[in-house]
């Protein structure tokens, strides 16, 4: 029997391999980059109850690994495809995100690992976007631009007859995975030579920077990457530091002792050269970003953490320029006070998801209790909860990377309109819903605690 590579190795492959490209095509992500390390090994060193339940819960090795990207794609096609791509990598789209609510002509999913031990393996995920065509007024543009679109192939020939054989075999052989993983990067690689003239990219950037930036090239460039950091506001305050730029306010919610969802920012997109049918010019797309991970929320959560952002915005819109940063930043901290900030509040409220394991006393207690619940099991000791990691993204928040990465002065409004069927039907598949995700994590989890301690109940 032919022995395939996991797809988990492949990703972890891959995920190397675009951060090398990155940090050479982009060398202030590597100065990024080294810092949120140096900022990560202070935090644990000065924390080492953080280590220790980082340790206990198996995400400490994850630290240094959690990453992200971004592309945008043209076409349906490109979208299929893509998907089947990840696919190989053990990636499936997760999440509807409509960014027309925030003047972005696209939609998009993230695809990423789903369940436990494919995340700990590595929880690379792409943050995917297809580019709106349909949302762009001018009528002669779009159809220049649809086949502009029409007419590039964003895959190598090799990369698309790996995919085929993935999917006929059933998995990559070491040596086709390896394979694999240069091919897929050929379509991540910037390319500096744009393939319409200057004329052309003007008046796609007229219409939309974020048309002229997916429409001009000849392949999806990767327009950033994300490690994860444990302390964001000192990455954010040490950015300047190192010459670079970051973006005025850091998405998502506030600093908190129990962090909840996503808190993002990114150092602004650098400009650079670009050749227009061999005329010089210059295109702003690629940047970098830090993130930082709290509790993912169930429904009833996530609805009051949009109240408050909104409620947020209401009083304080942050401005591009940072000239109200702090009243911004203030006024973020002070909404969210509503928001409990203990594991009790968020547990009693029904705010986040939790995960359930055994302690040492249920360990050596398994398979000997009788006649207890699962809720007497946590108060007696022979169980404990921990808050599980939000995963997935934020339209909001990413509408403000969007944004301050497109330059901020131009943004062009769009009427609101979701449309995740159509989404999916340019897929070729259904995106995972996940909330329903996040509670089957929570109900499995304790299902198993419970059976695991119960006299009589078949072990794991
Ligand atoms: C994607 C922005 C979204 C995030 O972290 O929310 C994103 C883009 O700029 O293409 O990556
Ligand atoms: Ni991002």
């Amino acid at each position: 029997m032919t022995q395939f590579a996991h797809p988990d190795d492949i990703r972890s492959r891959f995920s190397a391999a675009m951060s090398a490209m990155y940090r050479t095509e982009v060398p202030a992500y590597g100065t990024l980059m080294q810092i949120v390390s140096d900022v990560n090994d202070g935090v644990l060193a000065a924390n080492a109850q953080l280590r220790s339940d980082l340790e206990q819960t198996d995400q400490l090795s994850r630290i240094s690994e959690e990453r992200h990207g971004a592309i945008r794609l043209g076409t349906p096609q490109e979208l299929a495809t893509m998907r089947r791509l990840f696919a190989v990598m053990g990636m499936q789209p997760v999440g509807y995100y409509d960014l027309t609510e925030a003047s972005v002509p696209v939609h998009s999913t993230a695809f990423r690992p789903v369940g436990e031990d494919a995340l700990r393996r590595n929880p690379f995920r792409v943050f995917t976007s297809l580019l709106r065509l349909d949302l762009i007024s001018d009528a002669a543009l779009r159809d220049t631009a649809a086949k502009v679109l029409a007419e590039r192939q964003i895959y190598t020939p090799r990369c698309l007859e790996l995919i085929d054989l993935a999917e006929s075999q059933g998995g990559l052989t070491e040596a086709q995975a390896d394979e694999f993983v240069a091919e897929a990067l050929e379509t991540f690689r910037w390319h500096p030579e744009a393939n319409v003239s200057a004329d052309l990219y003007q008046r796609l950037h007229d219409a939309h920077r974020l048309v002229a930036d997916v429409v001009s090239f000849k392949g999806p460039h990767i327009n950033h990457l994300t490690p994860r950091t444990l302390d964001i506001d000192r990455v954010q305050e040490l950015m300047p530091e190192h010459g670079i730029d970051p973006k005025a306010v850091i998405e998502g919610p506030p600093r908190r002792a129990f962090p909840i969802l996503l808190r993002q920012t990114s150092f602004k997109a650098l400009s650079e050269a670009v050749s227009f049918d061999g005329k010089d010019g210059s295109h702003t797309a690629r940047f970098g970003e830090i993130e930082a991970r709290g509790q993912a929320l169930t429904p009833v959560g996530r609805a009051l953490y949009d109240a408050l952002l909104t409620k947020t915005r209401e009083k304080v819109r942050p401005a591009a320029d940072g000239s109200n940063t702090d009243a911004y930043m203030a006024a973020l901290q002070e909404t969210f006070t509503a928001f409990p900030d203990t594991l009790e509040g968020i547990r009693e409220d029904s705010l986040g998801y939790f995960e359930w394991s055994l302690t040492d006393k249920g360990r050596a207690n398994a398979g000997q209790i009788a006649g207890l619940d699962a809720e007497q099991l946590l108060a007696q000791g022979y169980v404990r909860i921990d808050p599980i990691v939000y995963e997935d993204f934020l339209p909001v928040s990413a509408a403000g990377i969007f944004q301050s990465n497109l330059g901020d002065d131009d943004a062009q409004e769009f009427a609101a309109s979701p449309n995740q069927q159509r989404f999916e039907t340019d897929l070729g598949a259904k995106v995972l819903n996940e909330f329903d995700h996040y509670q089957q994590i929570e109900d499995a989890s304790r299902a198993a605690c419970v059976a695991a301690l119960t006299k009589g109940a078949a072990a794991e």
